[in-house]
């Protein structure tokens, strides 16, 4: 029987510090574009599919949507210069791609998109932040989707290397650190089974998240291939991709569990890695899909072996892994015969909630994940492109109760934590990025939840606040002691 003390970590560190990292580790922040720039209209971006799927209102929890959100587009330099302020040295952001190619077609690419980017980076490099930039997160162009079915047309593949050897050509002087995609898997069974994200699209659900992930797979593998082949020698960057990756820790000793356990681990990253590090699919995927499987030709694994420098890993949670025979839900899930399991008769829980109904707070989950990375794949370079929690907008009342997110210190203290142990452990991650550095749109759940490590006062002009969770970081990035509070220099401005 599982038992929350079967996760806990051995030798836990008292507090963490930032000279528990070895040196030239990176601290950043991360958000992306759809979530923050606002600025549906302007600087001649074309729709994304995001834009359209917030205009049928039942598709996000608050009927809200991101034409406005948090306008980073007008406020790139206020945002840049409180990051600077508290101390980060890198912030991953996204690439709106209908901002440079409004029709995604990319026969003509848009002055002004580019420009605000130039800008953003430039910035960002004045103030000593790296820039970490993610190519596609989940805004593609609506022409992309409408006239061809976006990701379930293999010709999507050549529009993205287009657009990524764009961004390559004008950015690529200065951005080192490229993510060609973020979460393929959210896209593939969110977008294109559930229906709960852009596009919505619900209608063969058992074999459309497949093609959704084939293509981003090889999209990615693509952009691969560009940057090798034109931009490598003489940028000297590197490129990798992103997925999300839900810790799986088997519920109790028996056999079918852990090989469930296994299977739940294979159908997240397995999905993506095997493919670039072993060559195909997860035997298990292929015994289980059969033919909804794609198949990779022998083109399409030579393109995809060992193309990435680096793992980004997105991770929030952990649950405890079952087996079950008929699980409810897609496809996806149905053929994984597994339940993910948060509590338990007795009443026991994985750990504390946070606001969204996925998220528990597991700190020792994200050193299992990153130790499982460093074992299956070779241990590659790693770097935590995303971990952070939410809170509900609806239990905020004053402006104070808001920037006192101690919950939020208390789960960066503890995350942080095990990834320094990850690294004794051996594993070779290279930095860490909060999500988010500001409250923003949060996708189905609009502006219901926030993430931000500095507060948004959406009643209020959009005025940002530093919680103290931001004031927490500055002074573990500044070295710092816990104790000596007195940094209050920041929300002075
Ligand atoms: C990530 N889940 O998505 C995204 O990359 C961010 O844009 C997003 O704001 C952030 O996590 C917080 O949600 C996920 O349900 C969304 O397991 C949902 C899940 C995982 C990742």
């Amino acid at each position: 029987m599982a038992n929350a003390k079967n996760g806990s970590c051995d030798g836990a560190l008292k507090e963490v510090r930032r000279s528990d990292f070895p040196e030239g580790f990176v601290f950043g922040v991360a958000t992306s574009a759809y979530q923050v720039e606002g600025a549906r209209r302007e600087g001649g971006k074309g729709d994304s599919i995001w834009d359209v799927f917030c205009e049928k209102k039942e598709n996000i929890m608050d009927r809200s949507n991101g034409e406005i959100a948090v306008d980073q587009y007008h406020r790139y330099k206020e945002d840049v210069e409180l990051m600077a302020k508290l101390g980060f040295g890198a912030y991953r952001f996204s690439i709106s791609w209908p901002r440079i190619f409004p029709d995604g077609l990319g026969t003509k690419i848009s002055a002004e998109g580019v420009a605000y980017y130039n800008n953003l980076i430039d910035s960002l490099l004045e103030k000593g932040i790296q820039p970490y930039a993610t190519l596609y997160h989940w805004d593609l162009p609506y022409n992309l989707h409408n006239s061809m079915g976006g990701w379930l047309s293999e010709k999507i593949v050549e529009y993205f290397a287009l657009y990524a050897e764009a961004c390559f050509a004008n950015f690529g002087d200065r951005v080192k650190h490229w993510i060609t995609i973020n979460e393929p898997l959210q896209t593939a069974v969110n977008g294109y089974g559930v229906g709960i994200f852009a596009p919505g699209v619900r209608e063969d659900t058992s074999i459309e998240p497949y093609l959704a992930a084939h293509h981003q797979l090889l999209a990615h593998a693509a952009a691969y291939a560009v940057y090798k082949e034109k931009f490598k020698a003489t940028q000297g960057g590197d490129v990798g991709l992103v997925l999300d990756c839900e810790w799986a820790e088997a519920f109790s000793d028996k056999e079918e569990d852990k090989i469930a356990t296994e299977r739940r681990l294979d159908f997240q990253l397995g999905w993506y890695l095997d493919p670039i590090f072993y060559g195909d699919y997860p035997a298990v995927m292929r015994q289980r899909l059969g033919d909804k499987l794609p198949k990779l030709s022998e083109k399409d694994k030579e393109l995809l072996s060992n193309a990435i420098d680096f793992v980004g890993l997105n991770h929030y949670t952990s649950r405890f892994i079952s087996h079950v025979q008929k699980p409810r839900g897609i496809h996806f899930y149905q053929v994984q015969e597994m339940e993910r399991i948060a509590k338990w008769n007795n009443g026991e829980v994985i750990g504390d909630k946070a606001a969204s109904e996925w998220l528990y707070i597991v700190p020792w989950g994200i050193r299992r994940t990153l130790n499982y990375i460093a074992t299956r794949y070779r241990n590659p370079k790693i770097y935590v492109t995303e971990n952070g929690m939410d809170e509900e907008d609806s239990e905020i009342s004053t402006l104070s109760e808001a920037l006192n997110d101690i919950k939020r210190v208390g789960y960066f203290k503890g995350y942080i934590a095990a990834v320094a142990q990850a690294i004794r452990d051996g594993a070779d991650v290279r930095g860490y990025f909060a999500w988010s550095f500001l409250d923003n749109f949060e996708w189905a759940q609009g502006y219901t939840k926030r993430f931000g490590l500095v507060y948004v006062d959406y009643k209020n002009g959009l005025t940002r606040h530093p919680k103290a969770s931001a004031l927490w970081f500055s002074r573990f990035l500044k070295g710092e002691d816990d104790e000596d509070n007195n940094n209050t220099e920041i929300n002075k401005g």
